[in-house]
């Protein structure tokens, strides 16, 4: 799963992409490239399993964000968003918009977002620009098909014309097509469209660390206002954020502490990442490794297995699941089978958060 940060210039985009990756990056000034890097997906089920299995090594889920160019550094500037930042959001899974909240009067404010509601309003229409003219150079091509078409393909195209037409003019009145009423044949067509707001899409408010005690309630104000447009909003300090994860241990939890945050915002951006995504953990555990894997909720157990490796897909019999709690509660693999808490599931087993897993293949 791929999430792309995108914001206006020196909105603390860099800073949050550092926090979540743990990556040593100096602040200000780096502003053309882009970057990928993997963020761990926090689990507290990884270490009572530790706890029980004792492996030699535990791995947590992790997620992959990419941090962009900020919006106007294109060259072409007809738009806002270059032509590659435009292809970076189209491949990405989820857009996380970072919005500048804080006071820095070393940090010029750019154009146009000089306020979060002004960044928000101003991000937004960009987005829907594309899409707008995405749908209008679609209803283009169908319309001059139209008149050249066989009276067996009329229908069809028709069709969709009036999908293109229905989907461009809600996006006019502003409601982005993720949050559009449109039925699941619909949204198949307009999949081949890659519009960029069907895409969910996180909010981060990047608060001043002289804020950052309020960020609970800045995050509840703006979750309410935004929640029409099925955002998932967070409140963090980029740069605070960024410092304490050079931290690590006791001396990160007693630093925060001091600070009043209650939970690392890397913690939080991830937690929301699975929210916005639907994306749920399911675990293997043995004397080797102790693991989570991430995947969409309710993945059928084969396709689930093809995370671990194409093989055990391929080669698929079936699963041994227990939940992690009826583990704990057993206090382990053979007791949990002695108490009946371990089912065989067949490839179309919907997996669930928290299943620990032991896939049978044969290959
Ligand atoms: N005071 C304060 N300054 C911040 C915060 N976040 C970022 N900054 C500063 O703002 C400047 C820009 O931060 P970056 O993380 O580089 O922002 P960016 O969005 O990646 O910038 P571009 O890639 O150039 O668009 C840096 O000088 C940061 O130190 C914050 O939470 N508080
Ligand atoms: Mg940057």
């Amino acid at each position: 799963m791929d999430l792309l940060i995108l914001g206006f210039p020196q909105s603390g985009k860099t800073s949050l992409f550092s926090a979540l990756t743990n990556r040593q990056i100096t602040p200000g000034g780096y502003s053309d490239g882009t970057s990928n890097g993997m963020a761990k997906v926090p689990d507290e089920r990884l270490g009572p399993l530790t706890e029980m299995f004792k492996p030699q090594k535990v791995t947590p889920a992790e997620i992959q964000y990419i941090d962009t160019p900020p919006m106007g550094s294109g060259r072409k500037r007809d738009s806002a968003l270059s032509g590659e930042l435009l292809n970076l959001m189209q491949g990405a899974d989820a857009l996380v918009h970072v919005v500048r909240a804080f006071d820095n009067p070393a940090v010029p404010v750019a154009d146009g977002a000089a306020t979060p509601e002004d960044a928000i309003i101003g991000m937004d229409l960009e987005l829907a620009m594309v899409d707008l003219g995405i749908l209008e150079r679609r209803t283009d091509r169908l319309t001059s098909s139209l008149r050249g078409a066989k009276a067996t393909e009329r229908a069809a195209i028709e069709k969709e014309l009036e999908l293109v037409t229905r989907v461009h003019d809600a996006l006019e009145s502003e409601v982005p097509v993720i949050k559009q009423d449109i039925s699941k044949e619909d949204r198949l067509t307009l999949a081949n469209f890659n519009l960029i707001t069907a895409k969910p899409m996180m909010v981060v408010l990047n608060v001043g660390e002289d804020d950052v005690a309020d960020t609970a309630k800045l995050e509840a104000e703006w979750r309410d206002r935004l929640s029409e447009q099925g955002r998932v909003v967070v409140g963090l300090c980029a740069e605070l954020e960024m410092e304490l994860a050079q931290f690590s241990g006791e001396d990160e939890v007693e630093f925060r502490e001091s600070l009043g945050i209650v939970e690392p915002g890397r913690d939080h951006v991830a937690k929301a990442s699975y929210e916005l995504l639907g994306l749920v953990s399911f675990l293997t555990a043995g004397p080797d490794e102790v693991r989570a894997w991430t995947i969409a909720k309710e993945t059928p157990a084969q396709k689930a297995a093809g995370k671990i490796h194409s093989d055990i897909e391929r080669g698929f019999i079936r699963a041994e699941v227990v939940t992690f709690d009826d583990l704990m509660a057993a206090g382990g693999l053979a007791e949990a089978k002695k108490v009946g808490k371990f089912r065989l599931e067949g490839k179309a087993y919907p997996m669930q958060d928290g299943d620990v897993v032991n896939f049978l293949f044969s290959v």
